[in-house]
């Protein structure tokens, strides 16, 4: 089974969560894409659910396939959404981010009663950390905030470069018109320690650290989807 085989299992076993009449909060990246896809062949078959995305990118899928959507003003408690990551400890704790849609997956995240992570077993990890954590953060005095970025990390044990991450030759700015540090920590022990320091610089706008939020993984892997929970 190759990787977007794997994403499929995992898109198809979280469909199984997905109750008429549901509002959902619909993730970004590769994996949540094949849930669009899948959910979207139910909103054919007649499957009633709205909507709201984590992205201008998953909203223009969302829309191309027939999937309802409203905005989060419009539903502002969501019953499930559906997401993906990358990295998840056995907790349950994610790194996000690397699809650049963070802030809103957080904020789509909080406003949900239920988050379902799915994710290929590559995802899986012993301790979050290898893959490097996105930190948005605002244009406005990006210089200082690196160097508080780093401070903070620096009074847990954490170092590593903080690169400013790029789209082509441009800056990569996101849907909410930020900038993202992807940072190379490292191995990150505590994860709400180095969440507090963060949510601590007033030029961060949010983190990739997802803590407490997803309630189950969908981990697909050579032997078909296996769940994980909180
Ligand atoms: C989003 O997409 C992100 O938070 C995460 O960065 C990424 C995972 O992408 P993929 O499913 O393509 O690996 O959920």
């Amino acid at each position: 089974m190759d990787a977007r085989e794997m994403k499929v299992k995992a898109a198809q076993a979280a469909l199984a969560y997905v109750e008429d009449g549901m509002r959902l909060g619909i993730g970004t990246g590769s994996t949540a894409d094949e849930f669009v896809r899948l959910l979207a062949e139910k909103v054919h078959e007649g499957f009633k659910v709205e909507g709201v995305p984590t992205s201008e990118r998953t909203a223009r899928l969302c829309v191309e396939l027939g999937v309802p959507l409203r905005s989060l003003d419009e539903l502002p408690e969501l019953d499930l959404t559906i997401d993906g990551a990358d990295e998840v400890d056995a907790n349950l704790t994610l790194i996000k981010g690397g699809g650049g849609a963070l802030l809103r997956e957080k904020i789509v995240a909080a406003a949900s009663s239920r988050m379902i992570v799915i994710a290929d077993e590559s995802k899986l990890v012993g301790m979050l950390g290898a893959y490097p954590l996105p930190i948005e953060i605002n244009p406005f005095g990006q210089t200082a905030t690196q160097i508080a970025i780093e401070k903070a990390a620096s009074r847990l044990g954490l170092s590593g470069e903080l690169k400013l991450r790029k789209s082509g030759a441009d800056v990569f700015t996101t849907d909410g018109g930020h900038y993202i540090f992807d940072a190379s920590f490292g191995r990150i022990p505590d994860a709400d320690a180095l969440s507090a320091e963060l949510n601590f610089i007033p030029g961060v706008v949010e983190h990739g650290l997802f803590i407490h939020m997803a309630s189950l993984a969908i981990i697909a892997g050579e032997a078909g989807a296996r769940t994980l929970e909180a």
